[in-house]
């Protein structure tokens, strides 16, 4: 293969090395040298693309094909670079290789657009390394600034400056852009509903919120042979209980409203030991805020009630906090018409799936459109999309960006 990828299929498993794992999937977490071989590597393709390159001072990187009128304001279109641990090949990366192809194809059929069109490879979205998400758009949005990630550290116990800097960044003030009239996002669904219904579109109307929580329970260790049953301040025994509640607790929502423990600790973790510490974490999420406040306030009491009963320690911190985000009505009519015209069977819907979209909807009109994942999989090594589906998914993203920045 020429040392940057022609097409769409090319593209998705030459950035899938960028981090790949024996298991079929993809582990690029922020600032690790996977991440920056990935970034340089996309650099490279954006260059040799003929797009103007540029990182910010936290490792987001730009492509960017300019206006021909001076001081022209800009459409980003993009995603995010990083990934969950052993995540798929097209969470994150199939925006930003859609929107490299999708600004060599406009630059060579309609030459230099009316408004300046700009691909982005978000530096971190996920939160997978560190106690963070959506990092590289919210600092883009003002949503964050470095104060925020000043005392936090991965699980290595590497603190975010140190691996920032170590990566080549932070060692300048963040220049606030004041250009983005407009924020576009491609995306897999990462569910499974229009493979079910047999769309190839999801025009997004809303992303959901969601609140993360780490949950501390601390009791007591001690000898699993000697300790009477009622003598015990069994952490595991108290947890237990909280996430059962949790998972009963949501039946008497409506649908919308999820939730998960993903990540569960356990000290000292052997066999003939009572646990003294357990960590778990809650990922919940709705897209009604005043709801999903209520059920995370609900299930905060719950736990309380069960480590006074177990007679253990609990701390809840939320670390991760976004609102639910309308997507821009006007954007999603314009990418109806185009599937309407194009008879691209599409579907509107809400996003359970947290994205960058989330942030930009807060400072310009926005929107986030969906290709349907295989099994509706995804944060994992099956997750799959076909070629043709990813082919759709370019096409209504150049027409799109062909109607909003080629007014002549
Ligand atoms: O967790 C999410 O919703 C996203 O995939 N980061
Ligand atoms: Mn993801
Ligand atoms: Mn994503």
């Amino acid at each position: 293969m020429a040392q940057f990828p022609t097409n769409l299929n090319e593209a998705i498993d030459w950035l899938a090395s960028f981090g790949a794992e024996p298991d079929g999937g993809v582990t690029r977490t922020l600032y690790s040298q996977s991440w920056k071989d990935a970034q340089q590597a996309l650099k490279g393709w954006m260059e040799d693309a003929g797009l103007d390159t540029n990182y910010d001072s936290i490792g987001n990187l730009f492509g960017r094909l300019p206006s021909s009128i001076p001081n022209a304001q800009t459409i980003l279109i993009g995603s995010h670079v990083d990934t969950v641990k052993s995540g798929g090949k097209y969470d994150g990366a199939y925006g930003i290789i859609a929107g490299i192809l999708a600004l060599i194809y406009l630059k060579k059929k309609f030459g230099q657009p009316d408004l300046n069109l700009e691909v982005v490879s978000f530096c971190e979205e996920e939160g997978s390394r560190f106690p963070i998400a959506l990092w590289g758009s919210g600092v883009i949005t003002g949503n964050y600034s470095f104060k925020d990630i000043r005392d936090i550290k991965d699980s290595q116990g590497i603190s975010f400056e140190t691996a920032m800097m170590a990566a080549g960044f932070g060692l300048s003030k963040y220049r606030v852009r004041n250009d983005i009239q407009t924020f576009i996002e491609l995306h897999i669904e990462q569910g499974p509903t229009l493979e079910k219904i047999e769309k190839s579109i999801g025009i997004v109307k809303a992303i959901v919120g969601q609140k993360r929580f780490r949950i501390t329970v601390n009791g007591e260790s001690n000898h699993v042979g000697t300790t009477s049953m009622k003598w015990r301040r069994d952490a595991l025994h108290g947890a237990v209980f909280m996430i059962h509640d949790l998972y009963e607790s949501v039946k008497v929502y409506d649908e919308d409203l999820v939730t998960s423990v993903g990540q569960l600790f356990l000290e000292p973790n052997v066999p003939n030991v009572i646990p003294n510490h357990v960590q778990f974490t809650v990922d919940a999420r709705h897209p009604n805020e005043s709801i999903l406040r209520s059920f995370c306030q609900q299930f905060v009491q719950m736990f309380e009630d069960h480590a006074k009963k177990f007679g253990l320690d609990l701390s809840v911190e939320m670390w991760h906090e976004v609102q639910p985000a309308q997507m821009n009505h006007k954007l999603n009519e314009i990418i109806q018409g185009i599937c309407t015209d194009n008879m691209i069977p599409c579907h509107w819907m809400n996003s359970g799936a947290g994205h960058d979209a989330q942030l930009f909807a807060g400072i310009c009109p926005t929107t986030i459109l969906f290709v349907p994942s295989q099994g509706g999989i995804s944060h994992s090594p099956l997750e799959y999309t076909s070629t043709q589906d990813l082919e759709k998914g370019l096409e209504v993203l150049i027409q799109l960006l062909h109607q909003l920045a080629y007014h002549r």
